[in-house]
């Protein structure tokens, strides 16, 4: 997937991503008997979640401070909930106390401490390093350039399959260098190798 792809998906998403609705218990729900703190372990709630609380008759919920959670004492409770099916938006960054102020409940275990992070980092700019990989290091050519200068021969010196091998060898010219000519250059190459090859075969 591209990166723009990948990056207008989550950008696209992100409202309905972030935004977490937690069933406190799970399907225990807020009752007692339940650990909450195992619960809670484990999960990552942010600003913007919800907590949903689903309980019965005999319960209810109460949102109290840290001191009032350590010791089981809703008197100062902020909120109070017993509708049942309580949703409790978080829009604060820190933790947040909950309990059930039902008498015995809260010390039998039923409270809730919930630690709310920051929402979600914005995603980072999308193209920020996104710089293509550096090539590598072309290796070094060594293609070996040809000798130049022919130490056999010239070409004409060399007659065709039917002259006389004798010519070929009482009669070595000196090789008329012509350095600027490439056609002739690559000619004289070829010539050159049909007469060594011709020398070869005529002494053996
Ligand atoms: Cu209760």
């Amino acid at each position: 997937m591209g990166s723009i792809t990948a990056a207008a998906l989550l950008l696209a998403t992100v409202p309905t991503v972030l935004a977490v609705t937690f069933q406190v218990g799970d399907t225990a729900g807020w009752n007692s008997g339940v650990d909450y703190t195992t619960w809670v372990s484990g999960k990552t709630f942010r600003v913007g979640d919800t907590l949903e609380f689903q309980y019965g008759l005999f319960h209810s919920v109460a949102v109290v401070d840290k001191a009032g959670f350590d010791g089981c004492d809703d008197s100062g409770a902020t909120q109070r909930f017993s509708d049942g099916n309580t949703k409790f938006d978080l829009t604060t960054v820190g933790t947040i106390h909950f309990l059930c102020p039902s008498p015995g409940h809260c010390l039998g275990g039923m409270k809730l401490a919930v630690p709310v992070l920051a929402t979600a980092a914005t995603p980072p700019p999308p193209s920020s390093s996104r710089t293509p990989p550096p090539s590598p290091p072309s290796p070094p050519s060594s293609t070996p350039s040809p000798p130049l200068s022919p130490r056999s021969p010239p070409p004409y010196a060399s007659p065709p399959a039917t002259g006389t091998p004798e010519s070929t060898y009482l009669t070595p010219t000196p090789s008329p260098s012509t350095p600027n000519a490439a056609s002739k250059g690559v000619m004289s190459y070829g010539m050159i190798g049909v007469t060594m090859v011709l020398i070869y075969i005529w002494s053996h």
